[in-house]
């Protein structure tokens, strides 16, 4: 069967229409859609009215699911395959720890010794304006750096942090966050990491990271904050408007994301996302 796609912007993404995951996928089926994967960044299913065993078993033919150890407050109470990004408050009536969820740029895990390959990512409930995500295609972004700027990264190691997401003052996650650093310490990884599929190199940053190995954050800051601006300047952006029922799937080895949150916090944004596990990279930092 031929895929029909549409293009979702001149940078990255792409939707695969006509598609309905709940119904069974061919092999064949499924190699033109992990090629449009390898091809395009991220992928958007529309209308998937899904179960959650259904999100999962289309999830795992990309590879072995995470089971969100790293995480272990935000994972579904049922399925651990499963992580919650949600303001729906808790059973107590306290707020969801994962509400701020994704609001800086970054690629999932990073900040452990095994980052994320993909992750899937399903709108269950969004406000009635806004919501909406961030995708960056890193691929681009190197291959557009000058040779002088590749020869100087080419051996750089960023120190990728846990704990690093922007939170509002009234914010009571403080407990969460301490927790999710002391699970996982920093972890160094390339700056240019290799696509283990494509073969290509792609820039691997982020607002998670705050200096290099082996430096200072004063010397490296200024260089981090010119990848990332230069990384994630219009041009190389797809932002997505979500509505419910889609599944979007992004690559985590050559894009970065973010959550915008431009909506009303009193009205339910509820996601559920998946995570592919990806091949081992980086080591653990100790001083
Ligand atoms: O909620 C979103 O739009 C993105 C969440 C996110 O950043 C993540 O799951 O890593």
């Amino acid at each position: 069967m031929a895929l029909k796609l549409r293009r979702l912007s001149n940078a990255l993404g792409a939707e695969i229409c006509d598609i309905d995951l709940a119904k069974p996928m061919s092999e064949s089926t499924f190699g033109e859609i992990h090629n449009a994967f390898l091809q395009y960044g991220i992928l958007l299913f529309r209308n998937q009215d899904i179960s959650r065993e259904q999100h999962i078993d289309f999830s795992r033919r990309f590879g072995e699911l995470d089971d969100h150890a790293s995480l272990p407050r935000d994972r579904h109470p049922d399925y651990p395959e499963l992580l919650l990004v949600t303001n729906r408050p808790n059973p107590d009536g306290t707020p969801s720890e994962s509400r701020y969820t994704g609001r800086s740029w970054h690629t999932d895990f990073s900040y452990t010794t095994q980052p994320a390959l993909g992750s899937l990512l399903r709108c269950w409930e969004l406000p009635e304006v806004g919501g909406d995500t961030l995708f960056a295609n890193m691929t681009m972004a190197y291959d557009t750096l000058s040779e002088g700027m590749k020869k100087l990264i080419a051996d750089l190691h960023g120190i990728h942090l846990s704990g690093t997401r922007k939170i509002n003052a009234a914010d009571a996650g403080e407990a969460r966050r301490n927790e999710v650093m002391k699970l996982n310490p920093p972890i160094a990884q390339p700056v240019v990491r290799v696509h283990p599929e494509t073969g290509r190199k792609a820039i691997y940053l982020g607002e998670k990271v705050k200096r290099f190995d082996g430096m200072t954050e004063e010397e490296s800051m200024p260089l981090i904050d010119y990848l990332n601006r230069h990384a994630t300047r219009p041009e190389f952006v797809y932002r997505h408007q979500w509505r419910k029922n889609d599944l979007l799937i992004w690559d985590n080895r050559c894009t970065l994301h973010q959550a915008l949150g431009d909506f009303d916090e009193t009205q339910l944004r509820h996601m559920e996302r998946t995570t592919v596990k990806g091949t081992p990279s980086g080591h653990i930092v100790t001083a």
